[in-house]
């Protein structure tokens, strides 16, 4: 049986890796990019998803990205899943003890900007007695979010990054009248630059703080290292066709290491995986892992 198989390779596994991507985050109601429903079925990525995007209509990708802070993501909108409270529990090592006993490190790398698997490591964190161990806590820096953060405002000019959670981040960006996110994406809006968010450190535009096609996503050396040492590497929820998240599976198996795949539906990283979970990760993770349910 998968789950027996992939729970004698965990026995043995000493550094686990997560890649996670927006399947992840589907239950907590956030929307997905490819598959139905996903912003770039009805959205086209490289009018709001790129820097030549955000050069040539800033207003509409503010717009975009406003919309899905206050409407998708906020902490009113959105918490984290059962798939996101297991993957936490995972940076415990005395929970992981329990299904990785060899396990000397474990990291989830996320290419989801909704910070909901930060969110689900401070609530366990809030759960843990002020006296015990370390071995008790979460990891709190375990979580690599490589396409940065929805919250986060950018500077363009000096790079200065802050998270800012206000509502609306200007005046001007005032989404409440928005009805979804394809009118976020396509409704004409013709702010001035003046009036879009500013940097408050050197006062030039700022832009969201997440990665376009075509950046390089963040702290890639960290994943690099993590990947290059990873013997265990489970894909939860990411169509795996985004470089270079989409490499990272198949770096761990050329070096000896196992591929578990967690997916609502067939992806490209299936073909390749040592074990494959065909369902929602929020329920096949809890079927592989009922002591973290
Ligand atoms: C469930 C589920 C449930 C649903 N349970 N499963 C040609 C021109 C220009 C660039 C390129 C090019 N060719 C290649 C490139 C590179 C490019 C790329 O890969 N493009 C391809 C699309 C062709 N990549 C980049 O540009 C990246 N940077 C880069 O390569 O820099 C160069 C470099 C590399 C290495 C070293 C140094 C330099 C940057 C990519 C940035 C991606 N940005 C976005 C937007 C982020 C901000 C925002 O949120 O708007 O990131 S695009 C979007 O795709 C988002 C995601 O993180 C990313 C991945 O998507 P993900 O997460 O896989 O979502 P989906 O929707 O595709 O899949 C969801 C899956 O979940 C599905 O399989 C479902 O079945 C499943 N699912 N519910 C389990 N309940
Ligand atoms: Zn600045």
């Amino acid at each position: 049986m998968t789950i027996t198989r992939l729970r004698d390779a965990l026995r043995v596994s000493k550094n686990i890796i997560v890649i996670a991507g927006a399947g992840l985050s589907a239950a907590s109601g956030i929307p997905t990019f490819r598959d139905g429903g996903g912003l770039w079925r009805s959205l086209d990525a490289t009018t709001l998803a790129t820097p030549t995007a955000f050069a040539a209509n800033p207003s509409l990708v503010w717009q975009f990205y406003h919309y899905r802070r206050v409407k998708q993501v906020s902490a009113l909108e959105s918490k984290p899943n059962l798939a996101h409270h297991i993957i936490a529990k995972l940076s415990v090592p005395e929970f992981r003890r329990e299904v990785a006993p060899n396990a000397k490190s474990f990291h989830l790398i996320t290419q989801n900007v909704d910070r909901l698997s930060v969110r689900a490591l401070q609530s366990l964190e809030s759960q843990v007695p002020a006296n015990a161990p370390p071995s008790a806590r979460p990891q709190m820096d375990s979580v690599f979010e490589m396409h940065g953060r929805i919250f986060d405002v950018k500077c363009t000019s000096c790079d200065y990054c802050v998270e800012d959670l206000s509502n609306p981040l200007c005046p001007a960006l005032d989404v409440s009248h928005i009805k979804d996110y394809n009118d976020a994406g396509t409704k004409q809006i013709d702010i001035p630059l003046k009036e879009l968010p500013r940097c408050s450190a050197c006062h030039a535009l700022a832009r969201p703080g997440v990665v376009w096609f075509g950046e390089t996503p963040y702290q890639l050396s960290e994943i690099n290292r993590l990947v290059f040492k990873a013997d265990m590497c489970l894909v939860v929820g990411t169509s795996s066709t985004v470089r270079p998240a989409s490499l990272f599976a198949s770096r761990v198996q050329k070096r000896g290491g196992k591929v578990a795949v967690f997916n609502l539906a067939p992806s490209v990283a299936d073909e390749s995986a040592d074990f494959v979970f065909r369902g929602p990760c929020e329920t096949e993770l809890g079927r592989v892992f009922p002591e973290l349910v």
